[in-house]
């Protein structure tokens, strides 16, 4: 069986994975990478669109925010609209001059693609029977298929970036504790030919449920709506979709989104999830490996980030001196990290949505609630610092 030899196997090249490599790369650390979609298929995957400040910078500090800084779109705002109306919320003003940037994730996905095929480091598509061994020793190693033929990994640590559904939780599940909340609704999202009509997003809470209006280029509008957990999309036909969403991002200002053909469509359950310890022996877990939050806070891939960038640091720390330090703090790190993300994204989550189960007492408070919101420096300040992302330090 062809062995390979590195320092630190990756599994996945979502973003997690990719940007660990990337940050590896420049400690001058090797790495090996293997990803079991094919090329066009992470790319082309509709995921994230909202980077935090932190991922902006850590993608420009890394040498991959070029086209990032051409093509995104920076937001110094976001608007809540409820009661018919839509209240900006200036994030720049309340977190000094941070902001977030829409630039989709597939496009983040190919910089990195791009930036670690030139570095010649490995990078492998379309692997499978992919299995992780004696992690809990200093010599773990990786087992997988490629092209018909087993291959072997040799390594000193395992980065599982391996996303929801990989292998490396699901390996050392008997290590970890497992916190679960799953949602009464899911998310219908849509990619549409239409010019926004905002030059923010709008997030909306009305009386037929949560909508969002996002956007991915000045050709391209993201939108969502709060529909049932299993909902059938074939039971949506696109005027049916607009309708619902005229219905629930209208304002009484006039504003509204512009309608255009629908390209892309897709229905997205909502969980929140997070596995403690992220890390088990000498395998490492980062992004949705070990968390998943809703939407709605926008902090899945950032937290993927910070995740590349918590571990990043150690690893290089390890190399250099033998510490290992930061690799024996590396999980509760991540894991306060990712309890603040899990807070803010519940809290954005079940203050936007509507539940069935609410009574006249509960919609009234969730009313008052973005009310009070947008009524409150204080409120406000709180929102932004978390929408535009904590500082990763
Ligand atoms: P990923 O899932 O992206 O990557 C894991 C990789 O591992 C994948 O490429 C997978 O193919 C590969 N893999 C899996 N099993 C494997 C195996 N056995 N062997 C080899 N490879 C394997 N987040 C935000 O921050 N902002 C948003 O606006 C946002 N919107 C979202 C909208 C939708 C519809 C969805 C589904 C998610 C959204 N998210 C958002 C969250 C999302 O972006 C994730 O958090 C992000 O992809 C996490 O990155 P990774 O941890 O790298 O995992
Ligand atoms: C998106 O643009 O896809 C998007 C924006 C904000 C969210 C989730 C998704 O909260």
């Amino acid at each position: 069986m062809p062995t390979q030899h590195t320092q630190v196997a990756i599994i996945g090249a979502g973003p997690a994975g990719l940007i660990l490599g990337q940050l590896l790369h420049q400690h001058g650390i090797d790495s090996v990478i293997i990803e079991n979609r094919d090329r066009d298929y992470v790319i082309e995957r509709v995921r994230a669109g909202v980077l935090e400040q932190g991922t902006v910078d850590l993608l420009d500090a890394m040498g991959v925010g070029a086209r990032l800084a051409r093509e995104g779109k920076r937001h110094e705002g976001v608007y809540l609209a409820f009661g018919g109306d839509r209240h900006r919320i200036d994030m720049a003003a309340h977190t000094g001059g941070r902001a977030i940037t829409i630039y989709g994730q597939g496009e983040v996905v190919k910089d990195l693609i791009e930036a670690r095929q030139s570095t010649g480091r490995p990078l492998s598509f379309e692997v499978d029977d992919v299995s992780v061994h004696d992690v809990e020793t200093t010599t773990p190693s990786v087992r997988y298929h490629s092209g018909g033929e087993a291959h072997e990994i040799r390594c000193d640590f395992i980065a599982g970036c391996d996303g929801f559904h990989g292998v490396c939780r699901p390996a050392v599940a008997a290590a970890l504790t497992v916190y679960e909340r799953v949602y009464p609704f899911g998310w219908l999202g849509i990619l549409a030919h239409a010019a926004p009509s905002s030059h923010e997003l709008v997030y909306s809470l009305h009386d037929r449920g949560f909508a969002l209006f996002s956007m991915r280029s000045d050709e391209v509008t993201r939108l969502y709506l709060q529909c049932e957990p299993d909902e059938d999309l074939s039971a949506w036909s696109d005027d049916r979709i607009w309708d619902e969403l005229l219905a629930r991002l209208g304002t009484n200002d006039g504003w509204k989104p512009n309608v255009g053909p629908i390209f892309q469509k897709g229905i997205t359950p909502m969980r929140s999830f997070v596995a403690d310890p992220m890390r088990v022996g000498r395998l490492l877990l980062a992004g949705d490996a070990a968390h998943i939050v809703p939407p709605t806070g926008a902090k899945g891939l950032n937290l993927a980030a910070a995740a590349a960038w918590r571990l990043a640091g150690p690893l290089d720390d390890f190399y250099r001196s033998g510490s290992t330090t930061g690799i024996d703090t590396y999980s509760a790190r991540g894991v306060r990290r990712t309890w603040w993300a899990q807070r803010f994204s519940w809290w954005m989550t079940s203050t936007l949505h509507r539940s069935d189960s609410a009574n006249p007492f509960d919609r009234r408070r969730q009313f008052a609630e973005l009310d009070y919101l947008v009524s409150s420096d204080a409120a406000m300040a709180s929102l932004s610092e978390n929408y535009v992302g904590i500082p990763f330090a």
